[in-house]
């Protein structure tokens, strides 16, 4: 019988206005592990076990939206996120000023949830540089500002720097991660009576 190593489960949440590139960043992160699952309105969510600091990880990307619509369920994301990645557009002056414009409600609703994971940020569509409508000094300012842990342009398209800042969320969101206190686990637990019944991957949606 082969007996699996212990592997610590990660939340992560990729979010971005409407076709900014999650999905495809995503995807090509995860490749060959991929799942997906789509349901009504709940989340896309996709999987990958990485190693990270000499520990096996199961990475699940939750991708998430912060149109309009879906303002009320924000929270599902960021709720025992371990790392988040804002996400917008090279090409989209406008996706990244919506970015910019949401900041404020991320923040209350991580301030909310006591949740102070890492956040970084990623502009999606680097190989499309003939197209580019923001600047990048005038993102890493901003970034810098706004306590972002890390920076990156990425290619879906070519796969430039999507391993990188992939690699660095599951890191940063691995020392968040160890860095909780145990009770923390026992938040989520709203519904006492059905608290045994939840599977620990049900829990991080809760
Ligand atoms: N050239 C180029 N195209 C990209 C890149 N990333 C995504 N796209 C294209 O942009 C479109 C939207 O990409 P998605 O990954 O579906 O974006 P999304 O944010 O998941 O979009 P929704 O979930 O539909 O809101 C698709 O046609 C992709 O092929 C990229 O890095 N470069
Ligand atoms: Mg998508």
């Amino acid at each position: 019988m082969i007996e699996r190593e212990e592997e610590l489960r990660m939340k992560v949440s990729i979010i971005g206005d409407y076709g900014v590139g999650v999905s495809s960043l995503t995807q090509r992160y995860v490749d060959v592990d991929f799942y997906n699952h789509r349901h009504g309105i709940s989340p896309d969510f996709k999987s990958k076990h990485v190693s990270a600091d000499d520990k096996k990880v199961l990475a699940i990307f939750f991708e998430g939206k912060f149109g309009h619509r879906f303002k009320k369920v924000l929270e599902v994301f960021f709720r025992r996120a371990d790392a988040c990645a804002l996400v917008f557009r090279l090409s989209s002056r406008d996706s990244f000023d919506y970015l910019k414009e949401m900041k404020k409600q991320i923040d209350d609703t991580l301030a909310n949830l006591s949740n102070d994971c890492p956040l970084v940020l990623i502009g999606s569509g680097s190989d499309q540089w003939e197209h580019r409508a923001v600047n990048r000094f005038e993102v890493e300012d901003w970034c810098k500002k706004e306590g972002f842990c890390g920076y990156f342009e990425a290619s879906a398209e070519t796969g430039e720097n999507v391993d990188e800042a992939f690699t660095e969320l599951v890191r940063l969101g691995l020392s968040y991660h160890e860095s909780k206190p145990v009770e923390a686990d026992e938040v989520v637990a709203e519904e006492p009576s059905a608290k045994n019944e939840k599977t620990s991957f049900k829990c991080f949606l809760m």
